[in-house]
C-alpha cells in the first residue's frame, strides 16, 4: 500500500531520453569506452608489476607501445565520465520502479546494477584524482583501483546479460513501437549533447599525450611543451633530494661476475648511442624526446654477464617507491635501452636524471630510472 502511494506521488517520466533506446545507445558507446579502459588498465598493471616468468618476456617493441595503450587508458577513462553521468540520467527513474524488490531474480539483478554503478564512479573518480596525483583516500590506489575493476568488468557482464533482450530489441533505430511524435529530436538532440562534451573533455586533454593536439590540451595537469630541456617532469631533483651531485665524487656501479665503477667522464668515453624515445607517465602524459648514452647491454657484457640479463637498477635517491627498478631480459638485450647521459642534445638536467638515467623502449614511465647510481645483472 505504502508502494501504491508513493508510485502515485512520484513524477512520470515518459519523454524519450529515459527510455530504452536513448539507454542502449549510451550504453554501446559507454561500453566500448570502458572495455577499452578495462583492457588497457590491465596490460598497464602487468607491465608495471610483472610477477614471475612475465618479467622475461614482456617486448620492449614496439617503443611506443606504452605510451599508446596508456594514453588510451587515460583517454577513455575521461570519455566515459560524461557518457556515464549521461547514462545514469536516462536511467535513474528506475530508482523509482515499486515494487523495488519484485522477486529474487529482480532482487539480484538491481544488486549488479548498484554494484556496476558503484564500481564504474569509483573508478572514473580515483582515475581522474590519480592523473592529478590527488589521493584524499586511506587506501593505497593501483591495488585498489586494479581490484574493483574486475568488480566493474564482472557486475558489467552480468548486466549485458541480464539486459540482452532489451539491447537487442533497441539496438536499431525506430524500435521503439511505442514512439511519440518528437521523441526522435529529443533524443538525437541529447545524443548530439552527449557527443559534444564527450569531444570536449577529449580534445582539452588528449594533448597531453598525442602531440599534435598538444595545442588544445587545457585541462591535463601536465603538458608536453612545459618543463626543463622541453619534457615535462613528475618528480623534481630538488623533491628527491638529488639536486646536489659532486661530479668529481660520482660513480657509477656496474656488479656482475666483473664488477667495476665508472666516473662520469669514464662513462661519457664509453661508445654512446642515440635513441629517439618517449617518456610516458602511468597518470596519461607522453612525450617522445632524443635520449644519448652508454647502451645497458653493453655495460652487462663489459661486467661480465650476458647482454640478455635481468638486471637491477638502484638510484641514488634515498627513498620512495621508485629507487629500485627491475627489468626482464626483453628490455635489457635492447639496443635502445640506454643508461642516457643527454637529453635533446645537453647534459641530463637535475629534474630529468643528472648524471644519468634509465630510458628503455615501451617501458612505463616509473620504471624510467632517474639520477641512477646502481646497475646490477641479477
Ligand atoms: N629515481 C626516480 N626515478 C624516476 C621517478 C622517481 O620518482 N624517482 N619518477 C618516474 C616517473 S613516475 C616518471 S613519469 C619519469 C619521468 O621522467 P622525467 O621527469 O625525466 O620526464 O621518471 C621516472 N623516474
Ligand atoms: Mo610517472
Amino acid at each position: 500500500m505504502a508502494d501504491m502511494d508513493l508510485q502515485s506521488k512520484l513524477p512520470a517520466f515518459r519523454g524519450a531520453l529515459h527510455d530504452k533506446r536513448t539507454a542502449t545507445v549510451l550504453g554501446r558507446w559507454l561500453g566500448i569506452a570502458v572495455l577499452v579502459c578495462f583492457a588497457t588498465g590491465v596490460l598497464s598493471h602487468y607491465v608495471q608489476n610483472p610477477s614471475g616468468w612475465l618479467v622475461d618476456v614482456l617486448p620492449s617493441r614496439p617503443s611506443w607501445g606504452y605510451r599508446l595503450t596508456q594514453g588510451l587508458h587515460i583517454a577513455s577513462g575521461i570519455a566515459a565520465v560524461p557518457l556515464l553521468l549521461a547514462k545514469l540520467w536516462t536511467v535513474y527513474p528506475r530508482l523509482f520502479v515499486r515494487p523495488a524488490v519484485r522477486n529474487v531474480r529482480h532482487g539480484l539483478e538491481r544488486l549488479s546494477v548498484a554494484v556496476l554503478v558503484a564500481a564504474g564512479v569509483f573508478q572514473l573518480f580515483t582515475g581522474l584524482l590519480n592523473t592529478v596525483q590527488w589521493y584524499p583516500w586511506p587506501f593505497s590506489f593501483v591495488p585498489v583501483h586494479f581490484a574493483v575493476a574486475w568488480l566493474f568488468v564482472g557486475a558489467l557482464f552480468v548486466h549485458v546479460a541480464v539486459k540482452s533482450p532489451e539491447i537487442r530489441a533497441h539496438w536499431r533505430r525506430r524500435s521503439e513501437a511505442t514512439l511519440r511524435l518528437g521523441d526522435e529530436g529529443d533524443r538525437r538532440s541529447f545524443l548530439f549533447g552527449v557527443t559534444a562534451a564527450v569531444a570536449a573533455v577529449t580534445l582539452t586533454t588528449v594533448g597531453q599525450s598525442l602531440t599534435p593536439l598538444k595545442g588544445l590540451n587545457l585541462f591535463a595537469p601536465r603538458h608536453p611543451g612545459y618543463g626543463p630541456q622541453g619534457l615535462p617532469v613528475n618528480k623534481t631533483a630538488a623533491a628527491a633530494g638529488t639536486d646536489q651531485v659532486d661530479v668529481a665524487a660520482w660513480r657509477l656501479a656496474v656488479v656482475g661476475p666483473r664488477p667495476f665503477t665508472l666516473t662520469l667522464d669514464e662513462l661519457r668515453a664509453l661508445p654512446q648511442y642515440e635513441a629517439e624515445l618517449p617518456i610516458a607517465c602511468v597518470e596519461g602524459w607522453s612525450k617522445s624526446a632524443k635520449w644519448r648514452g652508454v647502451r645497458v647491454r653493453d655495460l652487462l657484457e663489459r661486467a661480465g654477464a650476458p647482454a640478455s640479463s635481468r638486471v637491477r637498477v638502484t638510484s641514488s635517491q634515498s627513498g620512495g617507491a621508485y629507487r629500485v627498478m627491475e627489468m626482464g631480459r626483453g628490455y635489457t638485450e635492447d639496443p635502445l635501452t640506454l643508461l642516457a647521459l643527454e637529453l635533446n642534445g645537453e647534459p641530463l638536467s637535475p629534474d630529468h636524471g643528472f648524471p644519468a638515467r634509465i630510458i628503455a623502449p615501451n617501458r612505463p614511465g616509473v620504471w624510467q630510472t632517474k639520477w641512477v647510481a646502481k646497475v646490477e645483472a641479477l
